[in-house]
Protein backbone atom coordinates (compact mmCIF):
# COMPACT_ATOMS: atom_id res chain seq x y z
CA UNK A 1 0.00 0.00 0.00
CA UNK A 2 1.55 3.15 -0.78
CA UNK A 3 1.31 6.28 0.79
CA UNK A 4 -0.64 9.49 -0.49
CA UNK A 5 -0.10 12.49 1.83
CA UNK A 6 -2.57 15.26 0.29
CA UNK A 7 -1.33 17.92 3.14
CA UNK A 8 0.55 20.58 3.44
CA UNK A 9 2.05 19.55 6.83
CA UNK A 10 2.64 16.14 6.31
CA UNK A 11 4.99 14.75 8.49
CA UNK A 12 7.01 12.31 5.52
CA UNK A 13 6.66 14.22 2.48
CA UNK A 14 7.06 18.07 3.54
CA UNK A 15 4.06 19.50 2.15
CA UNK A 16 5.87 18.34 -1.17
CA UNK A 17 2.51 16.23 -2.93
CA UNK A 18 -0.43 19.12 -1.89
CA UNK A 19 -0.83 20.00 -5.10
CA UNK A 20 -3.41 17.86 -7.24
CA UNK A 21 -1.05 17.58 -9.74
CA UNK A 22 1.65 16.49 -7.79
CA UNK A 23 -0.19 14.25 -5.90
CA UNK A 24 -1.85 12.40 -8.84
CA UNK A 25 1.71 12.02 -10.53
CA UNK A 26 3.27 10.44 -7.14
CA UNK A 27 0.47 8.27 -6.85
CA UNK A 28 0.84 6.63 -10.41
CA UNK A 29 4.80 6.60 -9.90
CA UNK A 30 4.03 4.58 -6.72
CA UNK A 31 2.17 2.13 -8.90
CA UNK A 32 4.59 2.50 -11.64
CA UNK A 33 7.12 1.37 -8.70
CA UNK A 34 4.52 -1.92 -7.87
CA UNK A 35 2.21 -0.52 -5.39
CA UNK A 36 -1.13 -2.52 -5.14
CA UNK A 37 -3.07 -0.37 -3.25
CA UNK A 38 -2.95 3.71 -2.99
CA UNK A 39 -4.14 5.06 0.32
CA UNK A 40 -4.92 8.77 -0.33
CA UNK A 41 -5.14 10.94 3.14
CA UNK A 42 -5.96 14.79 3.43
CA UNK A 43 -5.08 14.99 7.18
CA UNK A 44 -2.55 14.22 9.07
CA UNK A 45 -2.75 11.91 11.52
CA UNK A 46 1.07 12.39 12.99
CA UNK A 47 0.81 12.93 16.81
CA UNK A 48 -0.09 16.77 17.95
CA UNK A 49 -1.53 17.09 14.41
CA UNK A 50 -4.42 19.39 13.83
CA UNK A 51 -7.90 18.54 12.72
CA UNK A 52 -9.12 19.75 9.94
CA UNK A 53 -12.48 20.16 8.38
CA UNK A 54 -14.45 18.12 6.66
CA UNK A 55 -14.72 20.01 3.73
CA UNK A 56 -11.02 21.14 3.36
CA UNK A 57 -9.94 17.00 4.23
CA UNK A 58 -12.48 16.54 0.70
CA UNK A 59 -11.05 19.50 -1.17
CA UNK A 60 -7.67 17.99 -0.91
CA UNK A 61 -8.29 14.24 -1.98
CA UNK A 62 -11.59 14.55 -4.05
CA UNK A 63 -9.60 15.74 -6.87
CA UNK A 64 -6.62 13.53 -6.77
CA UNK A 65 -8.92 10.42 -6.38
CA UNK A 66 -10.91 11.95 -9.14
CA UNK A 67 -7.73 12.01 -11.18
CA UNK A 68 -7.12 8.87 -10.66
CA UNK A 69 -9.80 6.88 -11.96
CA UNK A 70 -8.48 5.05 -14.84
CA UNK A 71 -5.85 3.41 -12.33
CA UNK A 72 -5.13 0.09 -12.26
CA UNK A 73 -5.34 -0.81 -8.49
CA UNK A 74 -7.36 -0.04 -5.79
CA UNK A 75 -7.87 3.45 -3.82
CA UNK A 76 -8.08 3.24 0.03
CA UNK A 77 -9.26 6.52 1.50
CA UNK A 78 -7.54 7.08 4.76
CA UNK A 79 -10.14 9.24 6.95
CA UNK A 80 -12.63 8.72 9.70
CA UNK A 81 -15.04 11.12 8.62
CA UNK A 82 -18.11 9.59 7.57
CA UNK A 83 -18.63 12.72 5.04
CA UNK A 84 -15.48 12.14 3.56
CA UNK A 85 -15.75 8.04 3.04
CA UNK A 86 -19.29 9.16 1.46
CA UNK A 87 -17.52 11.35 -1.00
CA UNK A 88 -14.17 8.92 -1.63
CA UNK A 89 -16.00 6.46 -2.32
CA UNK A 90 -18.44 8.10 -4.45
CA UNK A 91 -15.64 9.45 -6.41
CA UNK A 92 -13.97 6.42 -7.01
CA UNK A 93 -12.41 4.84 -3.49
CA UNK A 94 -12.57 0.67 -3.08
CA UNK A 95 -11.52 0.62 0.81
CA UNK A 96 -11.45 2.61 3.88
CA UNK A 97 -8.28 3.11 5.98
CA UNK A 98 -10.08 4.21 9.40
CA UNK A 99 -7.58 4.81 12.18
CA UNK A 100 -10.64 5.52 14.23
CA UNK A 101 -12.31 1.87 13.56
CA UNK A 102 -15.47 2.71 12.06
CA UNK A 103 -16.07 4.13 15.66
CA UNK A 104 -17.24 7.95 14.65
CA UNK A 105 -20.92 8.00 14.18
CA UNK A 106 -21.64 7.19 10.89
CA UNK A 107 -19.34 5.65 9.59
CA UNK A 108 -19.90 2.12 10.05
CA UNK A 109 -23.74 2.41 8.47
CA UNK A 110 -21.44 4.47 5.66
CA UNK A 111 -18.95 1.54 4.93
CA UNK A 112 -21.98 -1.17 4.70
CA UNK A 113 -24.61 0.70 2.56
CA UNK A 114 -21.10 1.04 0.27
CA UNK A 115 -19.78 -2.29 -0.36
CA UNK A 116 -16.35 -1.21 0.21
CA UNK A 117 -13.29 -3.06 1.92
CA UNK A 118 -11.83 -1.38 5.24
CA UNK A 119 -9.00 -1.06 7.26
CA UNK A 120 -9.76 -1.29 11.58
CA UNK A 121 -6.66 0.22 13.18
CA UNK A 122 -6.36 0.19 16.78
CA UNK A 123 -5.19 3.49 18.78
CA UNK A 124 -5.22 5.23 22.04
CA UNK A 125 -6.31 8.36 22.68
CA UNK A 126 -6.57 11.07 19.66
CA UNK A 127 -3.93 12.11 17.78
CA UNK A 128 -3.52 15.20 18.97
CA UNK A 129 -2.82 14.19 22.21
CA UNK A 130 -2.28 10.12 21.75
CA UNK A 131 1.50 10.01 22.61
CA UNK A 132 1.48 11.84 25.79
CA UNK A 133 0.99 9.25 28.35
CA UNK A 134 -0.07 5.90 26.52
CA UNK A 135 -0.19 3.13 28.69
CA UNK A 136 -1.39 -0.67 28.81
CA UNK A 137 -1.45 -3.59 31.38
CA UNK A 138 -0.74 -5.89 28.47
CA UNK A 139 -0.62 -3.89 25.00
CA UNK A 140 -0.69 -7.22 23.09
CA UNK A 141 -3.99 -8.58 24.97
CA UNK A 142 -5.84 -4.93 24.98
CA UNK A 143 -4.83 -4.18 21.19
CA UNK A 144 -6.22 -8.04 19.94
CA UNK A 145 -9.16 -7.72 22.14
CA UNK A 146 -10.11 -4.61 20.90
CA UNK A 147 -9.42 -5.27 17.11
CA UNK A 148 -11.61 -8.50 17.95
CA UNK A 149 -14.57 -6.88 19.24
CA UNK A 150 -14.31 -4.09 16.44
CA UNK A 151 -14.15 -7.58 13.84
CA UNK A 152 -17.09 -8.49 15.33
CA UNK A 153 -19.02 -5.38 15.34
CA UNK A 154 -18.19 -4.64 11.75
CA UNK A 155 -19.58 -8.17 11.06
CA UNK A 156 -22.47 -8.12 12.85
CA UNK A 157 -23.32 -4.90 11.04
CA UNK A 158 -23.02 -6.33 7.28
CA UNK A 159 -19.57 -5.98 6.05
CA UNK A 160 -18.26 -9.52 5.00
CA UNK A 161 -15.43 -10.60 6.87
CA UNK A 162 -13.33 -11.25 3.22
CA UNK A 163 -13.74 -6.76 3.07
CA UNK A 164 -12.03 -6.97 6.57
CA UNK A 165 -8.36 -5.73 7.44
CA UNK A 166 -6.78 -4.92 11.14
CA UNK A 167 -3.96 -3.32 11.82
CA UNK A 168 -2.38 -3.03 15.52
CA UNK A 169 -1.68 0.67 14.99
CA UNK A 170 2.28 1.35 15.47
CA UNK A 171 2.77 4.76 16.68
CA UNK A 172 -0.94 5.39 17.46
CA UNK A 173 -1.11 6.13 21.56
CA UNK A 174 2.11 3.78 21.54
CA UNK A 175 6.06 4.14 23.40
CA UNK A 176 8.72 2.81 21.70
CA UNK A 177 8.16 -0.12 23.78
CA UNK A 178 4.79 -0.77 22.73
CA UNK A 179 5.38 -0.52 19.22
CA UNK A 180 8.20 -3.22 19.42
CA UNK A 181 6.30 -5.74 21.43
CA UNK A 182 3.57 -5.20 18.99
CA UNK A 183 6.08 -6.42 15.90
CA UNK A 184 7.39 -8.53 17.79
CA UNK A 185 3.94 -10.12 18.32
CA UNK A 186 2.04 -9.37 15.15
CA UNK A 187 1.84 -13.38 14.19
CA UNK A 188 -1.17 -13.10 17.35
CA UNK A 189 -3.40 -10.36 15.07
CA UNK A 190 -2.91 -12.40 12.31
CA UNK A 191 -4.68 -15.15 14.08
CA UNK A 192 -7.36 -13.19 14.22
CA UNK A 193 -8.56 -14.64 11.03
CA UNK A 194 -8.41 -11.27 8.19
CA UNK A 195 -5.47 -10.28 7.37
CA UNK A 196 -2.87 -7.58 8.74
CA UNK A 197 -2.15 -4.42 7.91
CA UNK A 198 1.05 -3.04 9.11
CA UNK A 199 2.15 0.82 8.93
CA UNK A 200 5.62 1.10 10.27
CA UNK A 201 7.05 3.65 7.12
CA UNK A 202 9.37 6.41 8.58
CA UNK A 203 7.95 6.45 12.04
CA UNK A 204 9.24 8.11 15.00
CA UNK A 205 10.18 4.12 16.77
CA UNK A 206 12.83 3.99 13.59
CA UNK A 207 13.92 7.44 14.72
CA UNK A 208 14.01 6.90 18.13
CA UNK A 209 15.77 3.63 17.36
CA UNK A 210 18.44 4.63 14.79
CA UNK A 211 18.99 8.23 16.12
CA UNK A 212 17.78 9.44 12.12
CA UNK A 213 15.38 11.98 10.84
CA UNK A 214 12.23 11.33 9.34
CA UNK A 215 14.27 12.21 5.68
CA UNK A 216 16.45 9.35 6.85
CA UNK A 217 14.74 6.49 7.70
CA UNK A 218 14.69 4.26 3.98
CA UNK A 219 16.76 1.36 5.39
CA UNK A 220 14.97 1.30 8.70
CA UNK A 221 11.85 1.54 6.94
CA UNK A 222 12.13 -1.31 4.66
CA UNK A 223 14.11 -3.48 7.49
CA UNK A 224 10.65 -2.71 9.31
CA UNK A 225 8.34 -3.86 7.16
CA UNK A 226 10.28 -7.38 6.24
CA UNK A 227 9.81 -7.78 9.75
CA UNK A 228 6.38 -7.37 9.58
CA UNK A 229 5.82 -8.99 6.72
CA UNK A 230 8.17 -12.32 8.53
CA UNK A 231 5.08 -12.06 10.92
CA UNK A 232 2.51 -12.15 8.90
CA UNK A 233 1.19 -8.98 7.68
CA UNK A 234 0.12 -9.14 4.38
CA UNK A 235 -0.31 -5.32 3.65
CA UNK A 236 2.68 -3.08 4.61
CA UNK A 237 1.46 0.93 4.19
CA UNK A 238 4.54 2.44 3.12
CA UNK A 239 5.73 5.90 1.84
CA UNK A 240 8.87 4.30 -0.40
CA UNK A 241 7.25 1.92 -2.66
CA UNK A 242 10.50 0.63 -4.75
CA UNK A 243 12.53 -0.21 -2.00
CA UNK A 244 9.68 -2.02 -0.77
CA UNK A 245 8.87 -4.24 -3.26
CA UNK A 246 12.54 -4.70 -4.04
CA UNK A 247 12.88 -6.03 -0.58
CA UNK A 248 9.66 -8.46 -1.23
CA UNK A 249 10.92 -9.85 -4.53
CA UNK A 250 13.76 -10.99 -2.25
CA UNK A 251 11.65 -12.53 0.22
CA UNK A 252 9.50 -13.91 -1.87
CA UNK A 253 12.37 -15.85 -3.79
CA UNK A 254 13.78 -17.05 -0.53
CA UNK A 255 10.50 -18.27 0.81
CA UNK A 256 9.48 -19.84 -2.91
CA UNK A 257 6.46 -17.81 -3.47
CA UNK A 258 5.71 -16.11 -6.93
CA UNK A 259 6.68 -12.52 -7.54
C1 LIG B 1 -3.16 6.99 8.22
N1 LIG B 1 -2.16 6.18 8.88
C2 LIG B 1 -0.98 6.62 9.41
N2 LIG B 1 -0.33 5.60 9.97
C3 LIG B 1 -1.09 4.50 9.78
C4 LIG B 1 -0.98 3.15 10.13
O1 LIG B 1 0.07 2.70 10.83
N3 LIG B 1 -1.95 2.31 9.79
C5 LIG B 1 -3.05 2.75 9.09
N4 LIG B 1 -4.01 1.86 8.77
N5 LIG B 1 -3.22 4.02 8.75
C6 LIG B 1 -2.26 4.87 9.08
Amino acid sequence: MGIVNVTPDSFSDGGHYASTAAAIAHARQLVADGADILDVGGESTRPGAAIVSAQDELDRVLPVIEGLRDISVPISIDTWKPQVMRAALAAGASMVNDINALQEEGALKMVVASGAAVCLMHKQGMPQTMQQQPHYTDVIAEVSAFLRDRIAAVEAAGIARERIVIDPGFGFGKTLAHNLDLLRELETFCALGVPVLAGLSRKSMLGALTGRDVTERLAASVVAALLAVQRGAAIVRVHDVRETVDMLRIWNAVNGSEQ
